[in-house]
């Protein structure tokens, strides 16, 4: 079965934005690969240093998986930190990748802000921990928002440096496998990996503003319906989303240019597994005052019980601790086997 690894960082409340771009397709991957779901605990650390309630966060997303339906007794649910193979493939990965593909990252730019100069470090290796955290299991499948697209055509290209820097000595310690890249496969070490984007919502945007990304550090409440959020909470954030004037178009073509617009169909399509075109079958032509409501309802009969369930299992942090030490035990043991045959090729002792 193809191998799936994602990541969720711990830096605060979930939104509907991580639901419907990752966490929901974790839980669809499920049936059919073997997936690992990691709290990326050490990423958070890129943009804030010192965090009050680290430890909760870490809980809060891995309850989150599991309140959304991820099996921790089918699949590996873990923290980063846990798995000290994560910092030193990224080391390695600091090695063969090249500043100035770190530079042209928009998430770095957007992050750092004017005073690049001051961002940290880690801000700046964001991608080159995010490769390590894929490539320490040979992960083939990554499920993540659009807005991580860039980050994974970057760990393509640190795996595909790798396996060129290190061809010979891959062929010579006997671990050149064939590895899929486009439509041919080559002998290499490490996979390219595939982003799983699709769906018709791989971007969810803020509900006040259809051009910004919902995001949990929006300082707006308001901009972003999070999972824990009640029913009530929901429908009014909703009820004041953005829009503009018209109604709602008949074709999804019609959706062009309106980014508000364009973005709650969306929300609709992936909270119900339809897609935009069926949405606009049923509501094209239809008032925002109707469709409102109707998103409503669905958004609360999804997430109200991900969010019951969520609370009910924080209330029992040992119960989590112990998914998240039996995951990285089960980690640590397919990390090390890379790391061997990395340090290996390296060539180190
Ligand atoms: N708005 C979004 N639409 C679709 N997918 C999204 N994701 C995040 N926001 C959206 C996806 O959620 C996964 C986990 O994200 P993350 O925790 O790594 O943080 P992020 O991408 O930086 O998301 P946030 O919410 O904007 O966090 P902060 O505010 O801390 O930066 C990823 O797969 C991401 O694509």
């Amino acid at each position: 079965k193809p191998l799936v690894f994602s990541g969720v960082q711990p830096t605060g409340s979930l939104t509907l934005g991580n639901y419907l771009g990752a966490i929901r397709k974790f839980v669809a991957l499920q049936d059919n690969h073997d997936c690992m779901y990691c709290v990326v605990d050490l990423h958070s650390l890129t943009a804030r240093l010192v965090h009050d309630d680290l430890a909760d966060q870490t809980r809060a997303i891995a309850a989150a998986f599991i309140a959304a339906g991820i099996d921790p007794h089918r699949h590996i649910v873990f923290n980063q930190s846990r798995v000290p193979g994560h910092a030193e493939l990224a080391w390695i990965f600091n090695c063969v990748a090249r500043i100035g593909w770190m530079n042209r990252m928009t998430q770095f730019k957007d992050k750092a802000g004017k005073d690049r100069e001051n961002a940290s470090l880690g801000l700046l290796a964001y991608p080159s921990l995010m490769a390590a955290d894929i490539m320490l299991y040979r992960a083939t499948h990554v499920p993540v928002g659009d807005d991580q697209k860039q980050h994974l055509e970057l760990a393509r290209d640190i795996a595909i440096k790798f396996n060129n820097d290190f061809s010979e000595r891959i062929e010579q310690a006997g671990l050149s496998v064939p590895v899929t890249m486009g439509e041919e496969k080559v002998n290499a070490y490490f996979p390219i990996v595939e982003p799983l984007i699709e769906g018709p919502a791989p971007r969810v945007m803020s509900l006040r503003d259809g051009t910004k990304k919902m995001s949990k550090s929006d300082p707006s409440d308001n901009s972003r319906i999070n999972m824990t959020d009640d029913a009530e909470t929901i429908a009014k954030k909703i009820r004041k989303a953005k829009t503009d004037p018209d109604g709602l178009p008949t074709e999804v073509d019609g959706l062009k240019g309106r980014a508000e617009a364009d973005n709650l169909v969306g929300i609709f399509a992936a909270l119900s597994d339809r897609s935009k075109a069926d949405v606009l079958g049923e509501f094209g032509g239809r008032q925002f005052s109707e469709f409102k409501p109707a998103l409503s309802e669905l958004a609360v009969s999804v997430l109200s019980p991900i969010g019951e369930e969520m609370r009910r299992l924080m209330a029992d942090p040992g119960h989590l601790d112990a998914i998240l030490w039996n995951g990285a035990e089960q980690a640590n043991g397919m990390a090390e086997k890379t790391l061997d045959d990395v340090r290996q090729i390296v060539g180190f002792v």
